[in-house]
Formats: C-alpha cells, sequence, structure tokens
C-alpha cells in the first residue's frame, strides 16, 4: 500500500517535470540555449533590482551572473526573471528558471517536500520590525495591539504569528502580496509596524517618503539563511551552482580579486594554483573549463567584493559584514576546499 502511494507520487512527479520541460540534465540544457534563466526579486535594493538603464544588479544578481561566467565565460548570458514571493517556488519546479537567487530562506520544508536544493548561505539575515520613530518605542515587546504589514508567501509571515504566540502578544496582520504595496501601506500609515528581513527592512526604509522618520527595533526574531536554489534530482546542475559559491568565498579567503585574479594565474602558491585551473580538473569534472574560476572571480569579483559592492557601508544600504565576514574574520562564511 505505502509503496503503491510513492511510487503514484513519484509519477505524479516525473509527469509533472515532463509536462514543464525541465529535465535533470540542467547544465546541458543551459549550454544548448545559450543562456541562463535566473529567478530574481521584482525590487529589493541592493540583492535584486533594475537601474535607470533597466540593468540589473544586486548581491542575487551577482550569484546569477557568477554562475553564467562559470558556464558560458560570459556574465551577461543571464536571461532575468522577476518572481514574487509566491511565484518563486512554482517558477522553479516547472523549469521556469534554473535557479533562484530571490532572498529566499533556507528551510527544511522548502528543501523536502517542495523539491528544491540550496546551494550555501549566500546571505545570513533574520526578521526585524521597522516602527515610526513618533511611537516611542524600542523593543519589538512593546508591540502587542499593533497593525503589522507583512508579505504573503513568506517565511516572515509565520514567524510573525509565532513571535506574537510565544511574547502573549495581540497584532493585526496586513498581508500584501507585492512588496511595493507593504511599503506603501505602512509609508501611508495603514501599518504600525513593517516586518521582514532585516536586509529588506533597510532597503525599505529608503523607500519611504522620509526614511529618517522611522526606526529599526534591535530585535532578530528568526534566522533567515538566505540561499540560491535549484531543482532537487540534478546533482551535477547543483554542484555547479553550491561550487560556484564555495568558489567565491575562497577567492576572497585566498585575497584572489577582480583586479588581481590574471596576475594570482601565475601565483607560486599550490592551492591558488588548484583553484584557478594550472593542472587541475577540476573544472572539466564538473562540465566546465578548468579556468572556471577565473571567468567567475574575473566578471564579479569574490564574495567580498560581491557584498561590499551592493549591500556594504560604502553603499545606501550600508550593511556591516556581520555574521556574513568570512570565517578567518568572526563571521559565519565558510566554504569547503578546493582540491
Ligand atoms: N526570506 C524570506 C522573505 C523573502 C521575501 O520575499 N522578502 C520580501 C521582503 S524583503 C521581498 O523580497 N519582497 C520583494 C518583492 O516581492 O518584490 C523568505 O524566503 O520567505
Amino acid at each position: 500500500m505505502k509503496t503503491k502511494l510513492v511510487v503514484a507520487a513519484l509519477g505524479v512527479a516525473i509527469a509533472g517535470l515532463a509536462a514543464s520541460g525541465a529535465s535533470a540534465a540542467t547544465l546541458a540544457d543551459v549550454k544548448a540555449r545559450g543562456t541562463l534563466r535566473c529567478g530574481v526579486n521584482t525590487g529589493l535594493p541592493g540583492f535584486g533590482s533594475q537601474n535607470d538603464k533597466g540593468e540589473w544588479q544586486g548581491l542575487d544578481v551577482d550569484y546569477c551572473k557568477a554562475v553564467a561566467a562559470a558556464v558560458f565565460g560570459d556574465a551577461t548570458k543571464v536571461q532575468y526573471v522577476p518572481l514574487s514571493a509566491v511565484q518563486r517556488f512554482p517558477a522553479l519546479q516547472n523549469g521556469e528558471v534554473d535557479l533562484l537567487a530571490r532572498n529566499t530562506t533556507w528551510t527544511l520544508s522548502r528543501d523536502t517536500a517542495l523539491g528544491l536544493d540550496f546551494a550555501g548561505v549566500n546571505y545570513y539575515d533574520g526578521q526585524g520590525f521597522m516602527v515610526k520613530k513618533e511611537l516611542n518605542v524600542t523593543s519589538a515587546l512593546q508591540l502587542s495591539g499593533a497593525t503589522v504589514c507583512v508579505q504573503s508567501g513568506t517565511t516572515t509571515e509565520l514567524n510573525l504569528a509565532d513571535y506574537f504566540r510565544a511574547n502573549n502578544m495581540q497584532f493585526n496582520p496586513v498581508v500584501i502580496e507585492a512588496q511595493n504595496d507593504v511599503n506603501a501601506a505602512y509609508d501611508s500609515g495603514r501599518c504600525d509596524v513593517l516586518t521582514t528581513d532585516q536586509s529588506g527592512l533597510y532597503a525599505s526604509r529608503l523607500e519611504m517618503s522620509k526614511p529618517d522618520d522611522n526606526v529599526v527595533l534591535p530585535e532578530i526574531i528568526s534566522k533567515e539563511p538566505l540561499a540560491p536554489a535549484v531543482r532537487q534530482g540534478d546533482s551535477q546542475w547543483f554542484d555547479v551552482v553550491k561550487w560556484t559559491h564555495f568558489a567565491l568565498l575562497n577567492a576572497e579567503e585566498l585575497g584572489i580579486t577582480q583586479a588581481n585574479v590574471q596576475e594570482m594565474t601565475k601565483s607560486p602558491n599550490p592551492e591558488i594554483q588548484r583553484m584557478l585551473g594550472a593542472g587541475s580538473t577540476f573544472g572539466q569534472d564538473m562540465g566546465l573549463s578548468n579556468d572556471w574560476v577565473v571567468k567567475i572571480v574575473s566578471a564579479v569579483g569574490n564574495y567580498g567584493e560581491i557584498f561590499e559592492r551592493n549591500v556594504g557601508s560604502a553603499t545606501p544600504l550600508g550593511i556591516a559584514r556581520g555574521q556574513n565576514a568570512l570565517w578567518t574574520k568572526g563571521g559565519l562564511q565558510y566554504a569547503p576546499p578546493i582540491r
């Protein structure tokens, strides 16, 4: 009985894949198509948004570019597919995108029931609250009875309910699908509180009519490890995305930058030589070229450069490295070795 059920469920899953044209050979499909289809945010400054020339930019967007550079040696071979929180998982499941790089929290149910694989955390985040300064609130524990604006289809919505319940507090949720509308609802005074990932709060604050009239409260109520994701069941493609992420971290650790990567190919350091393809076949073993890391770092720099360019202290978001510093600098970012 149990076996029959499993077989039936598998049949539905396989039929779903066949109907959508998604296959387990994503790397071959991407190469044949000549572009990577990358699911990104519809517009989250610092992570995935379009500039005034219509060009995509952000930390997640740089991950799309890094994977395109690894596959094609050309970071421009990306077709960006903007997705709302609700749209993102079906788009990956049905093969509309090859990679989802959209401030998506790695959770058990997404990794199992939703059939995704997460390639590694490209930003350690956590959920927070923003309120109007005039409310004179200094802690989230003072928010009982508040009206809270939140985006649907997110972990945010679920954590919000848990937090208020756990602290015996009441709240009135205003649940909205598009983040722009969430921001507008809060800005117009329809809600007392806006809640989302801390990174998103800093981005949202920039979009308020008077950014300085808003304050982000100190409490972080959840773990939001944001991670690029692929469909389950395609280890080769999963490896390409996972090791692109690890290459970006290892490049930072070894001091390989966008500016010096060509020079570094002549380095006598065996670790750097291995990574940049001298005398190794690591790239080829994954279905890429052996200078895959040179291509990635030439296109987007290392992880630290991606971070600073998009969300770091010199950007409007002004976020410190914090937990996103390398493990050698007191942070959580750590990659297995390339050998
Ligand atoms: N990390 C959370 C939240 C992701 C999320 O969608 N966050 C919102 C608020 S920062 C967002 O990106 N909205 C932009 C949009 O949908 O255009 C998750 O994976 O569920």
